[in-house]
């Protein structure tokens, strides 16, 4: 009797309270300690248990495809605009107008306007590259400045980036080669870039992550995660490159066919406020947020500094031409020797 007294408070009292209080399956596409502080303070905030998946932007966009028929996630948070939009147009996300909206910027509100309310901006990040300076100055390297640098024989095998179809700071980074150089020069670019690659990642970030480590001197990624690096106490140096540069509008979409509807609008109203965004300085994430009122670390890259190129989200980050340019580098840079 005692035994089934005790049993019903617990279940009352906990089990029943999370129970009612929903759930959510989240896709992540950013990095660990910014997905994680994400469920964390959501779960906090409305007592809705979260359950985490972390992939690439390219990889979670391969992901939703291959559920379509039968979608396990509710909300993708983060990641490069561009496979996002791509998702929209796939018929891969459904359309959500937070009344947050209001209060972004005009560069996040551009993706919803664009695909009918299916994805949103959350933050904004200018493509680079960071370098190890003690290991430069030890293998006595030039400082690299431009993207044309990178392109220098003192860096075969000293450049790590990843794979453009897996991760969305690697397409942002041919897209734009494509877009500062034309077709032909872009990826002549990238097929010079690739004599000095050591290695192709799967996750963007894992390049600088390497370099920050001494395993590699260059890794080719948004400038905020150089940052990130060098604020972690690495002797890593950002660099924006001379030529100017791409960028992402990082962003967020509600999965079609989202078992936790409810849950996936208030993720999305949480994510676009002001307060939630100011947290990421807390896990040194150092991208523009989207809400104007957010607070951004000093140490986070001024981007009306960096020469940005008017980057062309809707073409690129079509389903058309998206696959073009992936397909273009397999079969044209990929197989390259090196
Ligand atoms: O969190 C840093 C960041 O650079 O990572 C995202 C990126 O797309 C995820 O990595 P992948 O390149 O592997 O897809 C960016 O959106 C974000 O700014």
């Amino acid at each position: 009797m005692i035994r089934i007294t005790f049993l019903s408070v617990i279940f009352f009292t906990i089990a029943l309270p999370l129970y009612s209080a929903g759930r959510l399956t989240y896709y992540c596409s950013t990095d660990i300690p910014w997905c994680e502080l994400m469920k964390k303070e959501f779960e906090k905030r409305t007592g809705i248990r979260v359950s985490m998946t972390r992939a690439s932007s390219g990889e979670t966009l391969t992901k939703i495809r291959a559920e379509k028929s039968n979608p396990k996630g509710d909300v993708w948070w983060g990641g490069t605009g561009d496979p996002h939009l791509q998702a929209a147009e796939e018929g891969l996300s459904q359309p959500y107008t937070s009344p947050k909206l209001g209060e972004l910027h005009d560069w996040a509100k551009t993706p919803h306007q664009a695909t009918g309310g299916k994805t949103v901006g959350i933050y904004l990040g200018a493509l680079g590259f960071g370098y190890n300076k003690e290991l430069l100055a030890k293998k006595g390297m030039p400082e690299p400045k431009c993207w044309n640098d990178l392109l220098h024989s003192a860096y075969k095998d000293e450049i790590m980036m990843a794979y453009p179809s897996t991760s969305g700071t690697a397409y942002t980074t041919l897209a734009s080669m494509v877009q500062l150089f034309g077709e032909e020069g872009g990826f002549t670019y990238m097929k010079g870039l690739h004599r000095n690659i050591s290695q192709y990642t799967k996750s963007g970030s894992a390049g600088i992550k390497a370099a920050a480590r001494g395993e590699i001197t260059i890794g080719v990624v948004f400038v905020h995660g150089a940052v990130k690096q060098a604020t972690k106490g690495f002797p890593i140096v950002g660099v924006s490159p001379c030529e100017g540069t791409g960028y992402e509008i990082g962003s967020a979409s509600i999965i079609k066919g989202a078992r936790n509807l409810e849950s996936a609008k208030k993720f999305i109203d949480f994510a676009l406020s002001a307060d939630v965004q100011s947290m990421s300085e807390k896990v040194k994430s150092y991208q523009v947020p989207s809400n104007k009122k957010a607070t951004m670390a000093p140490e986070a890259p001024d981007v009306s500094s960096i020469k940005l190129i008017d980057y062309n989200h809707s073409l690129y980050g079509s389903k058309a031409e998206r696959t073009r340019l992936l397909k273009k580098w397999d079969t044209d840079v990929k197989v390259l020797p090196r």
